[in-house]
């Protein structure tokens, strides 16, 4: 019966629940999956490390959390209904608005009862013999089931440099991605911020205004383009409401289903005047524009990408008063765009007050953490708070940090050791009925995360239509996945810099282009091609 709690006593445990399907995580993939698998008539538990919905959206609490993606393009499109109820307040919504429409799309499916906060799963392991998953959580509550999907996020496995003394620090520490739900109180206080990434290019402007003295700790510099948030007044809401059908078709037309559109023109075919004044156009228009709607060779071409470079550090260079602090600031090292494009609002400006100092970790290293501050080679700072927005152990991180054994106690750490190993990114050969549901492809998460969890519905939908109860990849179509996502990565410059994106930010880490770097419209024909064709490379028992 659908949604019922069964319960068995095992040898030698506790009641272990049986469901149809576990969902792992409940933020924009993982509600939208429960959703879909609850209308298969499946008994589904969705397991949430949280006490609520949102996963990302819940727990980075940092001042200035927002996204970057438009927020029409961010909300969820599978519901005509939903889209028209929801009014988004901002251009770029704020996390407290999305942690709320993540709420309002918990309360509006019903979705809450089949959702078990406070459950960190510690492991889960295949059984063969019953085909069938055995999960842990960290309370030591067992559960069984047939079908299991991660949709544990892409940048949840929140990452801290091991830095010497970390411990002895007697002030307040807070990781950007755990920040507390209570507000913080940093007036006038000393704090140190660590990071200059998406997240800190947020969080620094803002609290740069409320402390007494705002240290940033950076070690690479990055390009960062206005953001350009504004409000959406009541004529733009109509307009959303009214074109949700053309906007959900154009995202799905553009490579990295954005609204943004590539100037179907290659940089230097054009001359410097009219190269300039699309910089310049870009530049004055709000989100990745600047990215995403630049000239197409940008990501692949060297030369076009150190002309648009260029741009970007004089505009950050015109921007800092301190011609060496603006130097500190302008990014040399690698290509614009092949670590993530921060979008802000005021950063550079935060670096002309009195009250911010930049200190960079090239020149004078990180030594220690202290019980007062940060020891660099140069001298000891001493703070009140300090901020680690370091990142996260992102795509990888959050799945190997289970420990999930599959067929003949393979764990998929060891298996991922050299770098990420799936097909099509929805599943790893020797995991039966292991699904990936979070959205690994460089692409607008929410428009991939819902193509995604609709593939796995309907493949799950299949098997059951069919007689079937395990599906799992080829060894053989898996490897040619990898070789064809290595291709692709080849192509591009998104692997140019010491990232996320290849795994580089975490030492030890392989280094592999983590983000499958084909367009998003491709991504999407060769997984329903794959479906079609009765799921060709996988095999079906
Ligand atoms: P990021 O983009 O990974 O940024 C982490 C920052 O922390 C980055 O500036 C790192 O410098 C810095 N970092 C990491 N380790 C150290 C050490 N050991 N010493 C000094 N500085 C360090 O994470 P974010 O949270 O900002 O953004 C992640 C994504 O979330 C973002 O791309 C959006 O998609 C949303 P580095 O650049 O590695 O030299």
């Amino acid at each position: 019966m659908a949604n019922s709690l069964q319960s068995e006593q095992l040898a030698g445990g506790g009641p272990v629940g049986q469901f149809g399907a576990i969902v792992i995580g409940a933020g924009v993939s993982g509600l939208y999956q429960l959703h879909r698998l609850r209308q298969l008539g499946l008994s589904v538990r969705c397991l949430e490390d949280g006490r609520g919905v949102g996963g990302t959206w819940y727990w980075n609490r940092y001042p200035g959390c927002r996204f970057d993606s438009e927020s029409e393009t961010y909300g969820y499109s599978f519901s005509k209904e939903l889209l028209q109820e929801w009014d988004w307040k901002e251009h770029y919504s704020g996390q407290p608005e999305n942690e709320r429409y993540l709420n309002y799309v918990a309360d509006k499916f019903d979705l809450r009862r089949d959702i078990q906060f406070d459950s960190r799963v510690t492991s889960a392991v295949y059984d063969a013999r019953a085909n069938r998953w055995e999960v842990q959580l960290e309370s030591g509550q067992r559960m069984r089931t047939q079908f299991l999907v991660a949709a544990v996020g892409i940048l949840s496995a929140r990452y801290i440099p091991p830095f010497e003394g970390i411990d002895s620090f007697k002030g307040a520490s807070y990781h950007t991605s755990r920040w507390p739900k209570e507000e913080i109180d940093l007036t006038g206080k000393r704090v140190a911020v660590i990071g200059t990434g998406a997240t800190a290019v947020q969080l620094i402007p803002i609290i740069a205004k409320k402390v007494g003295h705002l240290t940033v700790f950076q070690r690479t510099p990055n390009y960062c383009a206005p953001l350009r948030n504004s409000l959406v007044d009541a004529e733009t809401q109509r307009r959303f409401k009214a074109t949700y059908p053309e906007i959900h078709k154009k995202c799905r037309e553009t490579p990295a289903a954005f609204i943004h559109e590539f100037d179907p023109r290659c940089a230097l075919e054009v001359s410097p005047e009219e190269r300039l004044a699309l910089y310049e156009e870009l530049w004055a228009r709000p989100g990745f524009s600047k990215w995403l709607a630049n000239f197409r060779d940008i990501m692949t071409d060297r030369a076009a990408n150190e002309d648009f470079a260029e741009f970007v550090r004089n505009k950050i260079r015109a921007r800092v008063k301190d011609p060496v602090v603006a130097e500190k600031l302008v990014p040399k090292d690698h290509p614009f765009g092949s670590k993530r494009v921060p979008l802000e609002t005021e950063y550079y400006e935060a670096y002309n007050r009195d009250n911010v100092l930049l200190v960079d970790v090239r020149e004078t290293p990180i030594e220690r953490i202290t019980s007062k501050g940060i020891k660099t080679s140069d001298r000891e700072y001493e703070f009140d708070v300090i901020i680690y927005a370091t990142g996260f152990d992102a795509i990888t991180g959050a799945l190997t940090r289970i420990d999930i054994r599959g067929e003949g106690g393979q764990t998929l750490k060891d298996k991922w050791a050299n770098g990420l190993r799936t097909y099509l990114g929805l599943q790893t050969a020797g995991f039966p009925n292991f699904f990936i549901a979070t959205n690994s492809a460089f692409c607008n998460y929410t428009v991939c995360a819902e193509m995604l969890v609709e593939w796995i519905s309907e493949c799950i939908r299949y098997i059951r239509e069919q007689g079937y109860s395990r599906i799992a990849p080829t060894p053989q179509a898996e490897e040619a996945w990898v070789a064809h996502a290595a291709e692709m990565a080849s192509q591009t410059l998104l692997s140019d810099a010491k990232s996320w994106f290849v795994g580089a930010n975490i030492p030890g880490k392989a280094r592999t282009l983590l983000l499958y770097a084909n367009t998003a419209p491709a991504y999407r024909a060769k997984c329903a091609e794959v479906a079609t064709r009765g799921y060709e490379g996988f095999v079906l028992q």
